[in-house]
């Protein structure tokens, strides 16, 4: 049987191996293939697993040429700076998002576009810095955590906020075009970490981990004395200004966070409640903490003026000693990591990394503990042992949770009812499975486990280390992001995918829930807001240009880009000139995307259809310069270039 006529039966080809399929065409090709005898029921059959979903129809990492994926997962591009979008559950890779990054194919961090973004948000320290650097951006970035907007607690497919741990950054990727629209950068801190934003009622804020403590403010003062002088602080960024809304100065290194449900309370881990600058100092204590942040009274004390304006923020004391209003410190066992809200509102994990344990918040508990009915402690209603190293917590909305074991290198997928018992000193055991994965996992996703729409199809176990499960590519091995079936009883392992420094997180978002746009929109110029104000000062109508102005030693070149021609052939400009070049891709159709490369300059941008993209650099070398679009647009794509003629002074 043929691919087309397998097609035809609606089968796709993975199933169909996998199956007896009961259909006519499904036996009558089963049979040409030999397997007629295959009893591992799939399409139209019974299905197996208990939960109902296993093996029903489809549910198959298989997505055959043409078809598409049912959801996308943004992950996280570690020290890469930037975001991959892939398919899941075929693992493919769809795009990339340059954030934090550099990037050579889109012009990320040199079109002046991307560098407004990129540089809009930064402190007046940081600009200072940049200046005496010699740097116009920064050129990386550390990016962990990828999350998505949610209105209602489940995602609205309008933002994915991210964070720097490198350069103390939170951004923001409009979903629609998939692109990064703002940065801010956070005073008063070293290193973001743990982001999340609020679930209820929407985002909201954005909460992100101040994670190293340092002086406060950071200037060369008061660099003695980490336990008097050194403090972490956790921010509240405003999801819609993009704005520091507020912070709390706190103690002890901050990791991973989550918030509630409820839009009443967020959470962060605490590895070093020992305020320690080494190893040692760090991981001394048996217990450490996790902080809880009580959302409406920190607003309640901003309100009363009850904050020190720091860095240009309002700050509020939540500290330890302070005993405020506004934080409490709940112990948990020694250095605990990642921080997950169950997706039915009811608890919060805290995963033990050097303990065995994740211990269970009750966060309905939370009012009293605040309100000082109970002590910190009895907030925790279970705190399974479940084995080595765990670090992060999935779930899969059916009262299931699945803990990652970096040094078991497992996935523990543990029953929390039955963990709650046990804590309360029933015998049961809540372990129901453990799948070895490979190798060390760090965070582990389920599609939309974040939200209360957890739908408990695919986890994604985020492997730090892949050693030989690949084709050797040198001493710097890929990561192994491992898609896991969990729609059964039993976690299967179904695939294995090799991915570049370094994903530590991933969303899986429901592809119904995003819609980007397939052109670009003339009306909504937030990217080229700037280009067309020049433009416009200039006499110029980007959607018609194919001007060239002059003006002492600027030049500005105004060009469209039309499929297999820029309007402007060529220019002249003289050795030292300031050069403005503009390009706006007139292509009305999806998929037709233009480039301007210049050689020799060091310059590439991307010009999606209907986009406006510039750059600005120096007439430095002469002679006759090529420019030509990169991106093959058209069967006279090698054609469709143009020559700056520098003259020497
Ligand atoms: Cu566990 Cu930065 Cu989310 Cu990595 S963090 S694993
Ligand atoms: Cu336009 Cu290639």
């Amino acid at each position: 049987m043929s691919d087309d006529k397998l097609n035809q039966t609606g089968l796709s080809r993975r199933s169909f191996l996998g199956t007896a399929a009961a259909s006519g065409a499904g036996l009558a090709g089963a049979s040409l293939l030999g397997l007629a005898g295959c009893s591992n029921s799939s399409e139209g059959g019974a299905a197996s697993g208990a939960a109902g979903s296993s093996a029903a129809a489809g549910h198959s990492d298989y997505v055959g040429p043409g078809e598409l994926d049912q959801y996308y997962a943004f992950n996280s591009g570690g020290q890469s700076g930037e975001v991959r979008v892939l398919g899941v559950p075929s693992m493919r890779e769809l795009m990339r998002i340059p954030v934090f990054n550099m990037d050579s194919a889109t012009g990320w961090g040199r079109t002046n576009e991307s560098r407004r973004i990129l540089n809009a948000g930064i402190t007046p320290e940081t600009r200072t810095f940049l200046q005496q650097s010699n740097m116009p951006v920064l050129p990386n970035g550390d990016l962990h955590h990828p999350h998505m907007s949610f209105t209602d607690q489940t995602y609205d497919g309008r933002y994915i906020y991210v964070n720097d741990k490198a350069n103390n950054r939170v951004a923001r990727i409009r979903c629609d075009v998939m692109k990064t629209d703002k940065i801010v950068e956070i005073p008063n801190i070293s290193g973001v970490h743990g982001l999340r934003p609020q679930r209820y009622p929407k985002t909201g804020y954005v909460f992100a981990n101040g994670e190293h403590i340092v002086p406060i403010p950071n200037d060369g003062r008061n660099m003695t004395d980490p336990q008097k002088n050194y403090w972490a602080v956790y921010t509240a960024v405003d999801g819609e200004t993009m704005e520091v809304a507020w912070q709390v100065m706190v103690d002890g290194n901050l990791d991973n966070g989550d918030a509630d449900y409820q839009g009443k309370y967020s959470f962060a881990t605490c590895y070093n409640s020992e305020k320690g600058l080494t190893v040692n100092e760090a991981s001394a204590n048996e217990q450490d903490w996790c902080v809880v942040f009580n959302i409406a009274a920190i607003e309640e004390g901003i309100k009363n003026g009850d904050f020190k304006e720091l860095g240009g923020v309002k700050v509020v004391d939540g500290r330890a000693e302070a005993n405020s209003p506004y934080t409490r410190y709940i112990p948990v066992p020694n250095s605990p990591h990642g921080c997950n809200a169950s997706p039915d509102g009811k608890y919060i994990m805290l995963n033990g990394k050097l303990s065995p344990t994740v211990t269970v918040l009750d966060v309905s508990r939370l009012d009293d503990l605040f309100a000082g009915k109970i002590q910190p402690r009895d907030v925790v209603v279970a705190e399974p042992q479940l084995g080595l190293g765990p670090l992060h917590t999935a779930f899969d909305g059916r009262g299931f949770a699945y803990t990652t074991l970096f040094i078991d290198s497992q996935i523990v997928k543990w029953d929390i009812e039955k963990a709650i018992k046990a804590y309360g000193g029933e015998k049961v055991d809540p372990i129901v499975q453990k799948l070895d994965v490979h190798y060390q996992p760090g965070h582990n996703h389920t599609t939309m486990g974040e939200t209360k729409e957890a739908d408990g199809k695919w986890l994604v176990s985020l492997n730090k280390f892949s050693k030989d499960r690949f084709l050797n590519v040198g001493p710097l091995k890929p990561e192994n992001d491992q898609l896991i079936d969990i729609s059964g009883d039993e976690m299967k392992l179904v695939h294995d995918g090799p991915s570049f420094a370094e994903p530590h997180d991933m969303l899986l978002v429901a592809a119904s829930k995003v819609h980007p746009k397939q052109t670009w929109d003339r009306n909504d110029p937030w990217m080229w807001e700037e280009t067309l104000e020049m433009a416009k000062k200039d006499g110029v109508e980007l959607e018609r240009a194919a001007n060239v102005i002059r003006e002492g030693n600027k030049v500005r070149v105004y060009m469209t880009a039309v499929a297999p021609v820029f309007s402007v052939p060529s220019f002249e400009v003289s050795e030292g000139d300031e050069v403005t070049v503009v390009v706006t891709n007139m292509e009305t159709i999806e998929d037709l995307t233009h480039g301007f490369t210049l050689e020799g300059y060091g310059i590439a941008m991307e010009i999606g259809p209907q986009a406006t993209a510039s750059v600005t650099f120096t007439a430095a070398r002469p002679g006759v310069h090529w420019y030509y679009c990169q991106w093959f647009c058209h069967a006279l794509h090698m054609e469709m270039s143009g020559q700056m003629n520098v003259k020497p002074k």
